[in-house]
């Protein structure tokens, strides 16, 4: 189930039929102004309308809230109706909103585009699947996958990795134990725990998070994410001799790689990464939710790359009604790699302990990031 949003608007609209007139012509307000009380005066208290309420007013009309419903929720937010109204025509003639629905306009516009990219993508014939391909090669990747932006799980390129067959929580132990990591740490505190990763990232010997993440169960509250890599990259320098920069796909002159470890039931929740990225699953299983990136907008992105909507409750949809949607699933095993790309969503569940590495030095143009702007609200 997806959560509400914290605010009043509806990203998920399409075709709402809300259109601005020229800049000389105002839309007309066709509310009706309360008629004034009979009888003795009584005094309420009202709330007043302040600049967060002309906001809040703002926003709703912007994303083609009526402005019949939006004095409702005024009214029975405890706005005085003769003040909402007032508010509500300001806000309507105002030359800022005619200028706001016009840039609108264009984000409107914007969103079509996508859907029809929706659209179209929904025609594939297996575009509700994310399929497994066995040894796939770079033309291949490249033309069915990378460039069209579309999830793949690739088998069979880890079988050269030394890791998969020396990594454990016992091997780790006896050659790493007593060096010092960083984790984040106390996630269960907060549910902004990836918003606001710096504020729970910890040192600890690798020894006694190898023993937490023995002794867990399972736990999301502390996990060493790619977030802690510039301080673990040189911890556990050594372990990066045990992986392969698979050649097909990735470029051995500029080697990279981030290292994840996590006990059974880590989350990591929807979000969208600014570049293309591999997922090369070393120990256990984890369990993906993939959204494509043309259904942003119906995904609830509300600050930077994150959104509302909670993973953990939402099922597959791989064949949605078109206003939804399309959830991908899958399970990632040990040897396999899941290419995700660039601006899809993505919700992350550790179903056993894992050992993830992931990628994103690939062969092919990999820069999204330097013309993304949006760190902020969205
Ligand atoms: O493995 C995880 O928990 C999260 C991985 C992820 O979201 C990423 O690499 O972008």
């Amino acid at each position: 189930m997806m959560q509400p949003r914290s605010d009043a608007r509806d990203d998920t609209r399409m075709g709402s039929g809300h259109s601005a007139g020229p800049p000389t012509d105002p839309p007309r307000v066709v509310i009706k102004h309360p008629a004034s009380r009979q009888g003795p005066a009584v005094i309420h208290t009202r709330k007043l309308v302040d600049d967060p309420a002309r906001r809040w007013i703002a926003e709703n009309l912007l994303v083609g809230v009526a402005p019949e419903s939006v004095l409702e929720t005024m009214k029975s937010a405890g706005f005085a109706p003769y003040e909402a109204v007032q508010e509500i025509q300001a806000a309507l003639q105002s030359p800022y909103f005619l200028a706001s629905e016009r840039v609108n306009n264009r984000l409107r516009k914007r969103d079509w585009v996508l859907a029809i990219y929706r659209k179209l993508s929904r025609l594939h014939p297996r575009s509700g699947e994310i399929p497994r391909r066995h040894r796939l090669s770079r033309d291949e990747f490249l033309s069915e996958y990378y460039s069209a932006n579309r999830p793949v799980i690739i088998t069979g390129m880890m079988e050269d990795w030394p890791a998969l067959r020396k990594w454990d929580l016992d091997y780790f132990a006896a050659r790493f134990g007593d060096r010092e990591v960083q984790v984040q740490m106390g996630r269960n505190a907060s549910p902004h725990y990836e918003i606001n990763a710096d504020q729970f990232v910890s040192r600890i010997r690798f020894g006694d998070f190898l023993q937490r993440v023995r002794s867990a169960g399972e736990t999301n509250d502390f996990y060493l994410t790619a977030h802690n890599d510039s301080h673990n990259r040189t911890a556990l320098a050594e372990l990066w001799e045990d992986i392969v920069q698979v050649p097909e796909y990735l470029r051995p002159d500029q080697p990279g790689g981030f290292f994840w470890m996590g006990p059974r039931g880590t989350i990591t929740p929807f979000h969208h990464d600014l570049t293309n990225n591999f997922m090369a699953q070393v120990i256990g299983r984890k369990r993906l939710k993939i959204a494509p990136s043309w259904d942003i907008s119906l995904m609830h992105n509300f600050h930077h790359c994150f959104s509302l909507v909670d993973g953990r409750d939402l099922p597959a949809a791989p064949q949605p009604p078109f206003e939804q949607p399309q959830i991908l699933e899958c399970t990632l095993h040990p040897g396999e790699i899941l290419f995700l790309p660039v601006g899809c969503l993505h919700f992350v569940e550790g179903l056993d302990i894992t050992v993830t590495v992931s990628f994103t030095n690939f062969v092919f143009d990999n820069d999204f990031h330097s013309f993304y702007a949006n760190f902020g609200p969205v």
